[in-house]
């Protein structure tokens, strides 16, 4: 490739492609997006571009999903560069997997199955620069049970049993058995692609609303794991971040999947490796996306004045801080913003009732149930409602 001298790749991660934001779906949004990201290869001729887990939102996507990736990844071959891609814990490992072998003969190196038996060893790619070999890690989402045969077996042969359960009673001490074991040569150069929660001792990274990870942090990995990497390409957290070095990156999704995202830049990470022991240089291309997502907080005729004409097609969450119910408020802001993803309220009362539900966590089912009836109808039960409500919690209650 002309004019490339130092090793150049992109990062991306998390497309969760079929991925619905309140029920709406998101596919022309992602169609245009990796659009824009094929744009980018042929402006920038990455040597690499590499996706870290997540492909999909769901381990069964649907037709018009696995059309759009399988779009994505024609158009990205035709540019010549290489893909590297591992699974994410939304993918099925099994299915990205498959014609994995023959892809490879399309410079697509496709990671979804992590090592299950003792002679399983992560995948590797080796691409070169004026400075020498790069090695890719390709390590898919781990969780220690997928691992457990690995160091079974090495057990068999001479290892104690303590080790086993060490590798692989948590997601810590999996992951850093996996790479352990590849006996990596740390004074050449070397990438990790990995899609795991990584934490820099008690430092959480910044998190959204659209990521599945486990409360309390039993999945987490510490990044001492891939410290001794000169880029760890990582996946999972929906944030672009550094995870304690500048070098362990989160590239973050591509688009907004979430409200809570609505003030994040969404990017492409463009890394140009220099050689061994210089810092890589990290560019962010920013994504376009077709719609924005916001939050518009504000009573209701303020916000009727202020949006009525101004025709925006962006995803809009409001927010009104009326004291006083507004009649057909939803009809009214779906005319103002047609892709509305969803109407609340946050008033004194709303206030009270939360503050309430937290208070109050001792009351009884048919309280509960009663609690439920009157916000939801906005009077009380009346006694047969009562009679029936209680007669179907006995019920219920006694099965
Ligand atoms: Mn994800």
């Amino acid at each position: 490739m002309q004019g490339v001298i130092v090793m150049r790749f992109f990062h991306m991660s998390d497309l969760h492609i079929g991925k619905q934001l309140h029920e709406r779906s998101l596919l022309d949004d992602q169609r245009h997006v990796l659009t824009r990201v094929v744009e980018y290869v042929r402006e920038y001729s990455p040597d690499a571009v590499i996706i870290a887990g997540d492909v999909y939102d769901k381990s069964l996507p649907s037709a018009e999903a696995v059309t759009v990736f399988d779009d994505f990844i024609v158009n990205l071959a035709d540019t010549g560069t290489t893909v590297m891609l591992i699974s994410g814990n939304h993918d099925s490992a099994e299915r990205l997997n498959y014609g994995s072998r023959i892809f490879t003969k399309s410079n697509i190196h496709v990671a979804g199955m992590p090592p299950r038996n003792s002679g399983d060893h992560l995948k590797s790619v080796v691409l070169k620069d004026e400075y020498g070999e790069v090695t890719f890690w390709l390590m898919p989402f781990i969780k220690p049970g997928y691992v457990k045969g690995v160091f079974a077996d090495e057990n068999a042969v001479g290892a104690s049993t303590d080790a086993v359960g060490d590798c692989c009673s948590s997601y810590d001490s999996a992951v850093h058995a996996v790479i352990a074991r590849e006996n990596i040569d740390y004074s050449e150069r070397n990438v990790i692609v990995s899609h795991q929660f990584y934490t820099n001792g008690q430092t959480q990274p910044s998190r959204t609303d659209s990521e599945t990870i486990s409360v309390g942090g039993i999945d987490n990995v510490d990044v001492s794991a891939v410290k001794d990497f000169d880029y760890a390409a990582l996946g999972h957290i929906h944030r672009g971040q550094k995870v304690g070095y500048d070098y362990v990156r989160y590239c973050g999704t591509m688009l907004k999947y979430s409200v809570s995202e609505r003030e994040d830049n969404k990017a492409l990470l463009m890394v140009d490796m220099k050689e061994k022991g210089k810092p890589a240089e990290i560019t962010e291309l920013k994504l376009d996306a077709l719609h924005d997502v916001r939050l518009i907080k504000g009573k209701f005729d303020e916000i009727v004045r202020q949006y009525s004409d101004k025709n925006t097609n962006d995803y809009v969450s409001v927010v009104l801080t009326d004291e006083n119910e507004v009649y057909n408020a939803r009809q009214t802001l779906i005319d103002i913003f047609p892709n509305l993803l969803s109407v609340s309220v946050d008033n004194s009362r709303t206030n009270r009732e939360y503050v309430e539900e937290y208070d109050d966590v001792n009351v009884s089912l048919d309280e509960l149930f009663a609690e439920f009836f009157r916000r939801m109808q906005g009077r009380d039960m009346s006694d047969d409602e009562r009679r029936a409500m209680e007669d179907v919690i006995n019920i219920s209650c006694r099965q």
